[in-house]
């Protein structure tokens, strides 16, 4: 047995109900078999036992009262899983398939993620089983405040620094970022994505999206391709998937469809945008309205569908797992040539393995979506420095620093051995700083 597979038996026996915990940690060590054999000091040092288990882990219980007066108990979790390179930075997710497993398949990768950014911060996650679907404002509100009444003894500026993730958006940070303040009495970047009117960033909302593309267009680029008229199709009508579309359309793509957790609407004439916002952002509905506003368009039942639709670039960018191997081959058999990964681990390991094999360019979550929290380490930096710099320039950085992740894992896969392969290139490009800052800070 290797090292690496010792490690991954050891955590499955450990922790047997984890599978995405399992899921993440299989893709990323398995890659990193070419770095471990040129440093066999890691081995030595445990540190791929000390990568893959947690600094912290807090559960708590979170009680809150609905508009009813009924009483409700929901979970909640924060896992500090590395501060090798900076404070803990990840994000918040409100949802109700949160567990301990997917919360540590999202903190392990925001480690590497966050390493990928080139800025100083390491890696976490947190969140809840609370549903915010359906739910009044009060009641996200007092489950907020509740919520932040006991994780603020666990967070700061410099420990950890929050942010959204699915299910939590600016209204939740708002009310987090208020209670938080009302118990510390202090006005500091302990959460980013937070409003621009006390102390959020500009681009901050657009950034995971806008990310996404410019990535993908970087992939393009460098095949003498680009986005115009290029049919594309988008999983989700978040956040991400939202500004996802807006920078996809602006460079000439035709998104042609995108979905909610109900069903996906297809509109061969191309998505408006401008409808699925004021659906999505503006009355919190459900995607199924867009058909009956918008003439010609179509809403079907379900997710899977989706990936039935014939496409040259998919960006997934709902939830983990939502491309398996049968969508990863429907969507291979009708010619889809660019897989930007929005969505944090949205393809099964299977799933990958097809993309690869059919030679598509497949652009792995850790860096195609990394846009948003290189975005919050500018909030942060911002919010230190008590000042606030312009749209164009946060953009710029943003762009450059999406350029950069894909210039790094098309670097490390090459001098690996392995070009073209960006899930192999990520891992490593990623791994490789936060072992050496591991090892410069001893046994700890
Ligand atoms: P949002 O809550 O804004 O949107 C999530 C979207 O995905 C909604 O349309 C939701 O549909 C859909 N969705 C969620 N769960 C499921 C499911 N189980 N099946 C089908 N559809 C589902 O979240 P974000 O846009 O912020 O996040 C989307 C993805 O991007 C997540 O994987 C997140 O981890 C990742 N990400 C987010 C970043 C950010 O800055 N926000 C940064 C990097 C990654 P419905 O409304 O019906 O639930
Ligand atoms: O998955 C992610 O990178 C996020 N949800 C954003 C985290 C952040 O701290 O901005």
């Amino acid at each position: 047995m290797t090292y690496i597979q010792r490690v991954l038996a050891q955590l499955k026996s450990r922790d047997p109900d984890e599978p995405e915990f399992h899921q993440a940690a299989t893709e990323i060590l398995t890659s990193l078999a070419p770095v471990l054999e040129r440093h066999s000091e890691y081995e030595k040092a445990a540190l791929l036992e000390r990568f893959t288990e947690p600094e912290r882990t807090v559960i708590f219980r979170v009680p809150w009262v609905d508009d009813r007066g009924t009483v409700h108990v929901n979970r909640g979790y924060r896992v500090q899983f590395n501060s090798a390179i900076g404070p803990y930075k990840g994000g918040l997710r409100f949802h109700p398939s949160v567990n301990l497993s997917i919360i540590k398949f999202l903190g392990l990768e925001q480690i590497l993620k966050n390493s990928l950014t080139g800025l100083p911060i390491g890696g976490g996650e947190g969140g809840s089983d609370f549903d915010p679907k359906g739910k009044s404002d009060g009641e996200v509100m007092r489950f907020c405040q509740s919520f932040m009444t006991e994780l603020f003894r666990h967070i700061g500026q410099d420990t950890d620094v929050p942010a959204g993730d699915i299910g939590v958006g600016g209204r939740e940070i708002g009310y987090l970022f208020g209670q938080y303040k009302r118990i510390r009495g202090e006005h500091s970047g302990v959460l980013t994505g937070r409003g621009l009117a006390y102390g959020g960033s500009l681009v901050r909302t657009e950034a995971t999206g806008y990310g996404l593309v410019y990535m993908v267009e970087e992939a393009m680029r460098c095949r003498g391709d680009g986005f115009s008229g290029k049919t594309t199709v988008i999983s989700g009508a978040g956040n991400v998937a939202i500004y996802a579309c807006e920078k996809a359309q602006a460079l000439g793509a035709k998104v042609v469809a995108m979905y909610d957790s109900d069903g996906y609407i297809y509109d061969k004439d191309g998505i408006k945008l401008e409808v699925v916002k004021e659906i999505k952002e503006r009355e919190r509905g459900r995607i199924k309205a867009y058909a009956e506003r918008v003439k010609g368009s179509e809403y079907r039942e379900g997710c899977r569908g989706i990936w039935n639709i014939p496409c040259e670039v998919a960006l997934p960018c709902a939830t983990q797992n939502e491309i398996d191997e049968a969508s990863a081959k429907a969507l291979v058999q009708n010619g889809v040539k660019y897989v930007g990964e929005g969505a944090n681990m949205p393809t099964t390991l299977n799933g990958i393995a097809v993309f690869q094999q059919a030679g598509a360019v497949f652009l792995p979550a850790k860096a195609a979506n990394a846009g948003g929290v290189a975005t919050s380490a500018l909030e942060m930096a911002q919010s230190s420095q008590r000042m606030y710099l312009p749209f164009e320039e946060v953009d710029r950085k943003l762009k450059s620093i999406m350029v950069g992740i894909y210039r790094a894992m098309d670097g490390a896969a090459c001098e690996y051995g392995m070009r073209g392969n960006y899930v192999a290139g990520a891992n490593i490009a990623g791994f490789v700083k936060v072992a050496e800052a591991m090892m410069a800070q001893g046994i700890v």
